[in-house]
């Protein structure tokens, strides 16, 4: 595997230079956040992305994520010229020699927690999520707080956008990423772009709305709406996670392959469609990370690997979730499972 870090670009307070300094670690995984969605990703922008990642010592691995156009979910009209933007940002990426590229089909809302500061017993502080306290927020209300939910739209937009989904089922909602990924796997595969889709998180609908992409089935399914070794898989832990039916390493194991990045963190399972967030440490979560690593170690792979979401510790403030230290700590942990491993 190649060890990597999620970096948000220049505005992070969490630098290139510091990223650098955690041992083992090779790559980045970013995204130019300031180009709307739908819009194509100009050459030059991520040419200058990618030279700024190397001047610092590393490279660039991963893209996470190009957004998906909500026309293009909801299955609009006006998603063909949405869909041909993607192709041309793809095609933009693979010239800027970018191998991997992560995305989502979750409609309107990305990763969703009830809490961003929740306080563990060692006074850190986690992202946690109870279905009764999402189930009490009211995303028309205008005051939700979610981290990862970076488009800020109009009220009268989002009830639109909400709207429109109610005519959309799960199995329309099938429909339009196959029409989707048919066009993007085939530039996809012209230029040798992987794909690689990260599950919902929660995995499971919230708020109404349709979601997924969220265990073994439906991981099956998506590899086969369309049979290209580049229409594969961000394989997150800690979204799969929090649904005790899925079994990690055997899924690892039967997906191979189609692995394209690997997303390694733990979660507590806390109650039913409940969880909050936890150290990578296998004993600190629900998540055995020596048998997800030894899953991935056996089918060889050697792709691009992250440490996913940390708590915020030693005084720590900024983005929820995406602190330097805790994540320093889970790549240092997952390097040193990884060794022996590879010693053993
Ligand atoms: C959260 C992330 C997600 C992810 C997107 C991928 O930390 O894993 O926001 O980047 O869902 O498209
Ligand atoms: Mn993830």
């Amino acid at each position: 595997m190649k060890l990597t870090f999620r970096w948000f670009g220049p505005d992070d307070p969490v630098r290139l230079e510091f990223i650098r300094q955690i041992p083992g670690m090779t790559g980045i995984v970013t995204a130019i956040y300031d180009i709307p969605v739908g819009e194509v990703w100009p050459l030059n922008r991520i040419l200058a992305l990618k030279e700024e990642v190397e001047r610092a010592g590393l490279s660039l691995e991963v893209i996470e994520s190009l957004p998906v156009h909500e026309d293009i979910k909801l299955g609009r009209s006006t998603r063909d010229r949405y869909i041909k933007n993607y192709q041309m940002a793809l095609k933009n990426l693979a010239q800027a020699k970018i191998p991997v590229v992560c995305y989502n089909f979750m409609p309107v809302f990305d990763w969703t927690r009830s809490q961003l500061d929740r306080r563990l017993p060692d006074g850190s502080t986690t992202l946690a999520y109870e279905e009764s306290k999402v189930l009490q927020m009211n995303p028309l209300s205008g005051d939700l707080d979610l981290p990862g939910w970076d488009t800020s739209y109009q009220k009268n937009e989002l009830v639109e956008l909400m709207e429109a989904y109610q005519k959309i089922n799960e199995e329309t909602l099938w429909e339009n990423l196959r029409y989707f990924l048919q066009k993007v796997v085939k530039t996809a595969d012209e230029v040798g772009i992987k794909m690689a889709i990260h599950p919902d998180d929660p995995p499971w609908p919230i708020f109404g709305l349709p979601r997924i992409i969220r265990n073994e089935e439906s991981l099956e399914r998506l590899i086969q709406l369309v049979d290209s070794p580049n229409n594969g898989l961000t394989f997150c832990t800690g979204s799969l996670g929090v649904d005790p039916q899925n079994d990690l390493p055997r899924m690892i194991r039967r997906f191979g392959n189609r692995i394209h990045f690997a997303h390694c963190r733990n979660v507590k399972r806390t109650g039913e469609k409940s969880f909050e967030e936890s150290a990578h440490l296998s004993s600190s979560g629900s998540i055995d990370m020596v048998e997800v690593l030894k899953a991935y170690h056996d089918i060889g792979f050697n792709g691009p690997m992250r440490p996913d979401h940390g708590r915020m510790i030693w005084g720590e403030t900024g983005r929820p979730g995406y602190g330097l230290y805790d994540r320093a700590l889970g790549a240092a942990y997952l390097n040193g499972i990884w060794e022996a491993l590879n010693k053993a």
